[in-house]
């Protein structure tokens, strides 16, 4: 699935979950957390508005455009395509990226594996960590704005959910974390794993 390696300075750290598992917030907390480190990062969600595909997707996932279904998990794929340029350059510079969503994603959600298999493979950026944000449907369905987009139903949670365990199960650059712990409590074991791999 990944692409060569090359002389990274910087860290690739993705955030992975059902919708509403609590990434975002994990993510600005991060955020303050590596400015305070004086570690300079950018933060990209996944699907971007960056490229066209990740505008298109944006627009879609709010109900304001149809795209066909065959299609959908295609502009998903080209949006990180385009990407993974722009995020090698940075991680050769020494610049942190903190992902919202990384092609885990494009598999555990995704209807048509062939567009990953024939477009993405060889082609992604090995990350050095993923949090894994584990919480069900039944933990997220009554938090704030659930349901606004066309994604967030149940049985498409569940089959994400379950395919997320699979993908992620034995893996030693995962850290699962229970998501339905308090925000804080969740940041500080986010904060300590950073720590005790990454900052010396
Ligand atoms: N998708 C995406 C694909 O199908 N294929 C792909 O390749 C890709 C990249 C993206 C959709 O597209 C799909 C997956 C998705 O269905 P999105 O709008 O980007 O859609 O959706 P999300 O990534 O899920 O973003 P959300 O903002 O919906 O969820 P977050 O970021 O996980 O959650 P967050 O932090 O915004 O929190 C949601 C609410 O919960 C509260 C927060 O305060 C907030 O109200 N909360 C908590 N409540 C209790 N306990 C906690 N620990 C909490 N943490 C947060």
């Amino acid at each position: 699935m990944y692409t060569k390696e090359f002389d990274r300075k910087g860290r690739l750290i993705c955030f992975e979950g059902i919708d509403r598992s609590g990434k975002s917030s994990q993510i600005e907390i991060l955020s303050l957390y590596l400015i305070m480190k004086n570690i300079p990062h950018v933060v990209i969600k996944f699907p971007t508005n960056e490229t066209y595909p990740g505008r298109e997707i944006n627009k879609f996932l709010k109900g304001e455009i149809f795209i066909n279904p065959d299609k959908v998990d295609l502009y998903f794929t080209s949006d990180r395509l385009e990407m993974y340029g722009e995020i090698k350059r940075l991680l050769e510079e020494g610049t942190w990226i903190i992902c919202d969503r990384y092609v885990y994603s494009g598999i555990a959600y995704g209807n048509t594996m062939i567009y990953f298999n024939t477009l993405e493979f060889g082609k992604v950026i090995r990350p050095d960590l993923v949090f894994f944000m584990d919480v069900q449907y039944e933990d997220v369905k009554n938090r704030k704005d659930f349901g606004k987009e066309l994604y967030e139903e149940k049985n498409r949670l569940e089959r994400a959910y379950k395919n997320f365990l699979k993908l992620f199960e034995d893996k030693d650059f995962v850290k699962i974390i229970d998501g339905r712990k308090g925000i804080r409590e969740i940041s500080e074991e986010i904060e300590k794993e950073i720590e005790g791999i990454f900052i010396k």
